[in-house]
């Protein structure tokens, strides 16, 4: 075959929580892939987005911030990010232009050998600070943190220079041919789709301990012809009887208005109608609870 080498490789996305990692695989993707809240530790798996371009396939890991977890879940979480920046290509480590520059912490890629691929910095959320000489201080200390290949300033809200970043990580990929194939966005199951829709609203529309009280999982998933339409049934757990009412709300309106939104989501994600169908359970102390987290899919993916 003709034409230039094609390149092919996995770029993890690691960094506290709430500096915009899920954000920016969104924009980097170019499709709605992970779930953002306004709130920290909001994604909880590793999550993959696939960008396919002309002679280059990027394979982005998301990962949940980096954060010291207290419930087994917790440390789940924080042993999916470590993991994840063991077996890939590229590391992004992503940190927020509104930190202080002596607070530039990266403890998190300590667990990297040194040389094993290379690690670049990614300063998001620069639509925030103004005039962009003040980024300054800021990469110079992450300079002296840490040999970091590239340092790059971007905003994955406004999408500036993340074409530039997206370059410079294909640029950096291994020759190689594509991991999978053309059409596909991930390689996770259509099931935790519906799941992280769900989730989302309910980061949305409920408060305090809640959504990191819930889980969900979908119990059937099933292509139906005349009228064609996604069924879908799915189940929220939560630890509590008190959080239970609170998600279902008064005359069940909190359980309908979060039905509703994930369903509008799911229907432009498939491309489909989708039926909705959900219910809530209780779980004592699933967060706690080695089977439970089984059940609800918590476990190390690599
Ligand atoms: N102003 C601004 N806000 C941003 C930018 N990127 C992300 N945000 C916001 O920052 C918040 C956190 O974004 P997420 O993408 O959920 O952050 P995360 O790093 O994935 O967080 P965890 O999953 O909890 O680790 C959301 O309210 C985003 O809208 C940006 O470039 N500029
Ligand atoms: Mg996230």
């Amino acid at each position: 075959m003709a034409g230039a080498a094609h390149r092919a490789g996995f770029v993890a996305l690691v960094g506290r929580p709430n500096v915009g990692k899920s954000t920016l695989l969104n924009r980097l993707v170019g499709e709605k892939m992970a779930i953002v809240s306004r709130r920290p530790q909001t994604t909880r798996t590793r999550i993959t987005g696939i960008k396919h371009l002309p002679s280059a396939q990027v394979v982005f890991v998301d990962t949940p911030g980096l954060h010291a977890g207290r419930s087994r879940l917790g440390e789940l979480m924080a042993k999916t990010a470590e993991r994840a920046v063991e077996d890939v290509d590229i590391v992004c480590f992503v940190l927020e232009a509104t930190e202080k520059p002596e607070r530039v912490d990266t403890s998190g890629l300590e667990g990297l050998r040194p040389g094993r691929c290379p690690v670049f910095a990614v300063v998001n959320k620069t639509d925030l600070v103004a005039p962009k000489s003040k980024l300054l201080p800021l990469m110079a200390a992450c300079r002296a943190a840490f040999a970091f290949q590239e340092i790059v300033p971007v905003s994955a809200e406004t999408g500036e220079n993340c074409d530039r970043l997206l370059g410079l990580i294909v640029g950096a990929m291994p020759e190689r041919p594509p991991y999978f194939p053309r059409e596909s966005l991930t390689d996770q199951p259509e099931t935790f789709w519906v799941a992280e829709a769900i989730r989302e609203k309910i980061f949305r529309l409920t408060h305090q301990e809640v959504p990191y009280a819930c889980a969900v999982r979908v119990e059937e998933l099933t292509e139906r012809k005349r009228p064609e339409c996604l069924y879908i049934r799915a189940r929220i757990f939560v630890e509590h009887d008190s959080q239970k009412g609170i998600l279902i709300g008064k005359s069940g309106a909190t359980l309908k208005q979060i039905g509703t939104a994930a369903r509008a989501d799911l229907e432009r994600f498939f491309g489909i109608k989708v039926f909705l169908e959900l219910a809530v359970g209780v779980r004592h102390k699933w967060r706690t609870d080695e089977r439970a987290l089984r059940e609800f899919g918590f476990h190390l993916t690599s």
